[in-house]
């Protein structure tokens, strides 16, 4: 891709996220969008971000369970950028007017103690990096219609990246299980799914080595303090005017969004 279509895209996408409004798949005007291309559209959207005023937090993989990746079709993870415009407090309604058609997926959330760059991170190595385990859950909102696209589509999206909302309970990794680690969801009162840390790449701490070995390749890295998500551990559900959605963590808390 030229580097004028990459700032177009990526104004697109801004566009229509500004404007609260659903489009379709950018592969379709440029087909030629490729992962690489994608990755490169979504870090200039990221330094637009950054120039109207926003602070990078973090990173948030996606698509690291298969919950997530068969609902989607897309059988590879994807990492994009998280922002302090991107956080939600806790008990704060959503704001609807923002969102086009917003899910929520519950995540384990990693704060990190020091920084982390590929190549070579392994899962242990990772965990050791990481300062504070939160549950979370991550409110995502698709550009695009129906959350309809390709891989190289919803990277360039940010990853349908929307808002997140941190837990009530950070912990130390340091005798964690994050293996069984679980979490109900709950929407008006139903149970209407449950996991646990295996279903993200095995284990969370193998999605954080990813996304820093990811990263690495692209001479680029996760810093001390960053937030980081590592994606969906159950299948998103839609969250409607006036819904209650609660993720209950077995030693992690719980979180509760209002509809708004
Ligand atoms: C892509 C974003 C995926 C996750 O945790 O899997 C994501 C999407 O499903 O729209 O954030
Ligand atoms: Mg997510």
């Amino acid at each position: 891709m030229r580097s004028g279509d990459v700032r177009r895209a990526a104004e697109v996408l801004l566009e229509a996220e500004r404007s609260v409004t659903a489009r379709g798949p950018i592969t379709a005007q440029w087909p030629d969008l490729d992962l690489p291309s994608a990755y490169t559209v979504q870090y200039e959207a990221l330094q637009q971000r950054l120039h109207r005023g926003e602070t990078l937090i973090g990173v948030k993989l996606g698509l690291t369970s298969r919950a997530k990746q068969i609902r989607m079709g897309i059988d590879s993870p994807s990492l994009a950028w998280l922002t302090d415009a991107m956080v939600l407090p806790a008990g704060v309604p959503l704001p609807r007017e923002k969102l086009i058609h917003p899910r929520a997926e519950p995540e384990i959330v990693f704060v990190m103690g020091e920084r982390l760059a590929g190549p070579g991170v392994t899962a242990a190595t990772a965990l050791a990096a990481v300062e504070r385990v939160y549950g979370g859950v991550e409110i995502i909102d698709s550009r695009y219609r129906d959350f309809k696209f390709t891989l190289a589509d919803a990277v360039a999206d940010n990853s349908s990246s929307g808002l997140f909302v941190l837990g009530p309970v950070g912990r130390s990794p340091d005798g964690m299980d994050l293996l069984h680690e679980a979490c109900l969801l709950e929407v008006d009162g139903q149970i209407t799914d449950s996991a646990t840390g295996a279903a993200v790449q095995g284990h969370p701490a193998e999605a954080l080595a990813l996304a820093a070995n990811s990263l690495g390749a692209r001479g680029l890295a996760i810093e001390a303090g960053a937030v980081v998500l590592t994606g969906g551990m159950t299948d998103a559900v839609h969250v409607k005017p006036g819904a209650r959605v609660a993720a209950h963590f077995s030693t992690l808390g719980t979180v509760t969004i209002a509809g708004g």
